[in-house]
């Protein structure tokens, strides 16, 4: 999969790549990232990208030429049709649906704003679709765009690899995800719960999927809302309820 994105701060982008899964999607060849920068695009001796809103007001707006200029470029060495993305608080939030959307095409534009963000008419004729990764302002778009490059690159055929499945993650399923432990048996006087040492695996797989059911309920009640559950999860679910009703409570 290729993507480009368009960020006045590049090395934002290509030095937060370099590392763990990402950076080993990069290498494979698996995943590409290229940039644009919109400075590239000026022609006036300051090389402007900004300039102030019309109607006053703090702040400065992006300059329209430049911007366009560098998302038409951009644009160019991607498939075509490839969506055109900009991050911003204004946009619907990303999920983990929207980056199995984005992971199963062979390309995808960025594109990170800082100021108060791009000139209107640029989102008019450049942009396919505004996303944000949760309701809270940053200073740019480039973090975000990288939030969406890592949830997007882990879904990439090979780019987990063989030992663990991006299937197996939290959301996969719509819940959030189980407790996890590692040695030693007794840290700090916590032990680890026996199931998981008992060794049999289906009562592990049930231990498991009744965490992260139980979990889900109490602390993002809207995932459980808001969709369809597995028959297993759902059966799951009912007794937690109908224990919490039992008890007459609201405790977990
Ligand atoms: C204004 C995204 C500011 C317009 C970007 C970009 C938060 C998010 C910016 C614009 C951002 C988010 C940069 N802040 N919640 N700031 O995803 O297009």
């Amino acid at each position: 999969m290729q993507i480009e994105v368009v960020t006045l701060f590049a090395p934002m982008i290509t030095g937060a790549l370099r590392f763990g899964v990402v950076g080993r999607a990069l290498v494979s060849g698996r995943l590409a990232v290229g940039t644009e920068d919109p400075r590239e695009h000026t022609r006036d001796v300051h090389r402007t990208v900004d300039d102030r809103p019309y109607g006053g007001g703090p702040g400065m707006v992006l300059k329209p030429e430049p911007m366009l200029a560098a998302i038409r470029a951009a644009a160019a060495r991607l498939p075509g049709g490839s969506p055109r993305v900009c991050l911003s608080a204004q946009g619907e939030r990303f999920t983990q649906a929207m980056a199995r959307e984005f992971a199963a095409l062979p390309g995808l534009m960025l594109v990170a704003g800082r100021y108060e963000g791009l000139d209107e008419r640029v989102i008019e004729l450049g942009i396919d679709r505004e996303v944000s990764i949760g309701d809270y302002v940053l200073s740019g778009g480039e973090l975000p765009a990288l939030a969406v490059i890592d949830a997007v690159a882990r879904l990439l055929p090979g780019v987990l690899g063989d030992e663990r499945s991006s299937e197996c993650d939290s959301f996969s399923q719509g819940l959030l995800d189980w407790p996890h432990y590692t040695r030693p048996e007794v840290f700090e006087g916590l032990e680890v719960p026996q199931v998981l040492l008992s060794g049999n695996h289906a009562d592990i797989e049930r231990w498991r999927l009744a965490q992260a059911v139980a979990r889900t309920w109490r602390r993002r009640p809207d995932l459980v809302r808001g969709q369809a559950l597995q028959p297993d999860a759902q059966r799951l679910l009912n007794e937690l309820l109908a224990a919490e009703a039992d008890r007459g409570d609201d405790r977990g």
